[in-house]
């Protein structure tokens, strides 16, 4: 490319997936013809297929480009869309919505959002929360029960933060457990690859050999949802072998604290016939090995004996006031007791790993510390997601890499003012988030609701009706379960908007649609990319590179629009977005101005701070990293980390003969979830909808390499291409590559969450 050519670029960011990945914006004669990567920019060394098929999005024939509402009714196969101008659109949801808040409060309007980590809804998810809070819905559906909840939250009942990321400069270890960043998070892939080329180890645990496994120090093949079970192996075998960090255990976690044997309760110094010394009645307790007992306050998370003598693993049988005599153990020792049944030989039985490779990985993670690790989507779509999550961290607690350099860290965020807002959503409103009493510790707590909850809140009035739905991108029927049911759901709604890019499945049960642009088309405020300290205090404005196409406009304006309409313009910059980007920027000293005029980015100094825990603790029950998790005990669950066996596992069914395969998911690298698939650069990559299996699991089958077979799970049908894959278990295992989402297969309803009992037979 030469200056004499009528080019323009500008640096931009592509925000189609988590990467984030900073790039430059192309344009010829006023036309989006390019992306290419910024390596100037923290995120931008490398692109992928999908920012390198940017064009090919903005023009795509099948975009939605004006606003259209329906003419026939709900379940008709065709909408009978009719375009409408955009106030026509506006004010016929901001009515409905305002009407159903009037009448049943502003919790029977639901919102939905498409993930940010898979669409560039990012650029705008901050004003979509922020219209959640302060229209007062309890009810926002962001996929969190099937993509992150156990990394971003349950993580948090462990450590007091999420899973943070992993120090790639400094690691010595990268453990990724059921994360494939090469085919879903190039950034992470890139730092990865850095890493491993410095010499660090990597540990890949994913039933597939993809990516990083192929020359992993160690790839273990798990059995798809037996994770848990893996983890406390190791844990096990960290153990016994006394390859763990015991001090940073011991001086760290909540390992030493006495639980009584009879209530798995922590003992209190106040319940005690003779409390320690200087205690205060709710003080907890630990023990020395000579079994003098400390106190130990929750409050400034200090013992009353130095920690050198506290014993980790402790059984005392103690006196309490009320003359009774109970046994007491410490949270270690309980935690050690629930691994200790995971041997070696027992886990090789339920994961489908070598006993083996289970004392290695152990030996590993021990001698190559720091470690630090990432576990996404292969964890997170389980029915057992949070248990396994729980061993997962625990495990991770015994390196004593926690928040240490090379481990996993929070870089310093910067400090920008929050207009999400949460503090708008009141107490009240709050607590009448549709999941919070049947699953009180869930997502619920943070107001946010599973797919199965939002359908038996419309169906069943459960716990009360929901009635109206802004759906933000969504695309419920193709990536969730229960289609079916799905779309029984969005069909009884009184009112649904939706928005997006193109007219989906899900969309096709609307009321009205509004177009929305692509991230070319719009300007974009990111304040700190993920993956690395310089990263996170990263401050860019993406402009437009062309106008919008069509009508499209940003989420950002619908919900800007819909506010002044609703009479909640005041907190909305009266409609004005820039006003708002400039408030979200005052803290940092810096203008739009300042960033459109240094359009590849503004950087702040990045100061790591390592192991605040050292001055602050654990943001946790305790203060401390919980082995024992008393929050969870008080909710009936497991305080300990343990191993359930996935719902949907064929592993102990009674049918098992009907479906005797265990079907598992994944992501590719040319798609995102049910998108793309349009796309022609892509589509070419993998036209066909695809399910891989062993070729001796294909052979028992009559299945040759490219049939086009049926995968049925209790629940549902699809037919797709087999492909042929020898690093899968070779008995029992076959794994949807695309589970049900081509968009060619519209149509493929009701598959479930993996692991699904599956069977596979020639077409
Ligand atoms: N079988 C199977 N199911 C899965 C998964 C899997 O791996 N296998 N993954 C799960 C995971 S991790 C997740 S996060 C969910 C994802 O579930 P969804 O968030 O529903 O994911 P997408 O299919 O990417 O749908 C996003 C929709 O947003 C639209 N869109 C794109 N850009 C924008 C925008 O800027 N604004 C708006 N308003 N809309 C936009 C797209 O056109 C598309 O219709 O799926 C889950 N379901
Ligand atoms: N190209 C592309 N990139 C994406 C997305 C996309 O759709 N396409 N989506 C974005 C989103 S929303 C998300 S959440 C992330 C997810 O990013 P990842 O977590 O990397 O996504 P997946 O490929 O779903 O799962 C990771 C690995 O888990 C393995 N796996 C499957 N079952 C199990 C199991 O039971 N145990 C273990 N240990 N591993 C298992 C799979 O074989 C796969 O290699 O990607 C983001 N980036
Ligand atoms: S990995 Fe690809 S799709 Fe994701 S942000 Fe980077 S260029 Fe865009
Ligand atoms: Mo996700």
């Amino acid at each position: 490319m030469t200056s004499t050519q009528p080019y323009t670029r500008t640096p931009g960011f592509c925000s189609l997936c988590k990467s984030k990945c900073g790039s430059i914006m192309v344009t010829e004669n006023g036309k989006f013809v390019a992306q290419e990567p910024n390596p100037e920019h923290p995120t931008g060394k490398s692109q992928c297929t999908k920012g390198k098929a940017a064009p090919e999005l903005v023009y795509d024939e099948q975009r939605l480009l004006y606003p259209v509402m329906r003419t026939r009714p709900k379940g008709d196969p065709d909408p009978g869309w009719k375009r409408i101008s955009w106030d026509e659109a506006l004010n016929l949801t901001a009515e409905a919505i305002d009407r159903i808040r009037r009448e049943s409060g502003a919790e029977a309007v639901a919102l939905s959002i498409a993930t940010p980590s898979g669409t560039p809804i990012s650029d705008d998810m901050r004003w979509i929360e922020r219209f959640a809070n302060i229209f007062g819905s309890p009810n926002v559906v962001n996929g969190t029960e099937i993509c992150n909840w156990h990394k971003d939250f349950t993580h948090a009942y462990t450590f007091g933060r999420g899973i943070g990321t992993p120090d790639f400069e400094h690691t010595n270890c990268i453990v990724l457990w059921g994360h494939n960043p090469g085919a879903t998070w190039l950034n992470h892939a890139t730092q990865t690859s850095a890493a491993k080329a410095r010499g660090a180890r990597i540990v890949v645990i994913d039933p597939r050999r993809a990516g990083f496994a192929v020359d992993a120090d160690q790839w273990l093949r798990v059995r798809p949802g037996a994770d848990g079970a893996l983890a406390l192996g190791i844990s096990r075998a960290m153990i016994v072998n006394g390859w763990f960090d015991k001090p940073f255990v011991r001086d760290w976690t909540n390992g030493p604290l006495l639980v009584r044997t009879d209530t798995m309760q922590f003992v209190r110094a106040g319940e005690l016939a003779e409390p320690p010394a200087d205690s205060r009645p709710d003080d907890l307790v630990a023990c020395s090995e000579t079994h003098l007992l400390a106190a130990y306050s929750k409050t400034t998370r200090s013992y009353s004996l130095g920690t050198d003598q506290l014993a980790l693993s402790a059984e005392v049988a103690l006196h309490f006031a009320d003359g009774e005599r109970v046994t007491c153990k410490s949270a270690f020792k309980l935690y050690s007791e629930v691994c200790d049944e995971f041997t070696p030989e027992r886990v090789e039985q339920v994961c489908w790993v070598t006993a083996s490779q289970v004392t290695e990985t152990a030996r590993l993670l021990f001698e190559s510390g720091p470690v630090s690790y990432y576990s996404w989507s292969g964890v997170a779509q389980h029915t057992n997601a949070t248990q396994t999550d729980r061993a997962i961290a625990t495990l991770m607690a015994l390196t004593g890499s926690f928040d240490a350099q090379g481990g996993n860290v929070e870089f310093g965020k910067l400090p920008i003012n929050d207009v999400v807002g949460g503090r708008f959503l009141s107490p009240e409103q709050r607590a009448k988030c549709i999941g919070l009493k049947r699953f009180p510790l869930g997502p619920a707590k943070y107001a946010l609701v599973g797919s199965g909850d939002l359908y038996r809140a419309i169906l069943d009035q459960k716990p009360y009706a929901i009635r109206g739905l802004l759906g933000f991108g969504r695309n419920f029927l193709l990536n969730h379960a229960d289609a079916d049911r799905g779309a029984e759901a969005l069909s009884r709604l009184e009112f649904y908007a939706h928005m997006d890019v193109t007219l989906t499945p899900t969309a096709s049960f609307a009321d009205v649609v509004f177009p929305i642009n692509t991230p070319w088309e719009r300007q974009a405020l990111r304040t700190g990319f993920e993956g690395s300290a310089t990263a996170e205090r990263w401050v860019q404005l993406r402009q437009a590179a062309i106008p919008s196409c069509g009508e499209s406009r940003s989420d950002a304006f619908v919900v800007f629009e819909l506010a002044k309409r609703l009479g909640l313009g005041d907190h909305f910059w009266e409609g004005d977005i820039d006003a708002g980007l400039e408030y979200v920027l005052q803290p940092l000293g810096i203008s739009l101005d300042d960033l459109r005029k240094q359009p590849n980015g503004i950087s702040f100094p990045a100061v790591t701070q390592y192991q605040k825990y050292l001055t602050q603790g654990c943001k946790t029950d305790t203060g401390k990293i919980e082995l024992f998790s008393e929050v969870f005990r008080n909710q009936g669950q497991n305080p300990l980390p343990g191993f359930v066996e996935p719902a949907e596992s064929p592993w102990g069914a009674e049918e098992r003969s009907a479906f005797p395969l265990v079907l598992t998911t994944s992501k590719t690298a040319p798609f995102r979830h049910s998108q793309d698939r349009q796309v022609p650069s892509l589509r070419q990559r993998s036209p066909d909808p695809e399910v891989n299996l062993h070729p001796d699991a294909a052979d028992e089958r009559g299945i040759r390499e490219g049939d086009w077979v049926s995968v049925r799970t209790p629940h549902g049908e699809i037919r797709m291409r087999a492909r042929f894959e020898d690093s899968l278990d070779p008995g029992s295992y076959g794994r949807s590559m695309d589970g049900g989402k081509a968009m060619k297969n519209w149509d493929c309803r009701g598959m479930q969450p993996c692991p699904a009992r599956a069977r596979i037979s020639a077409d």
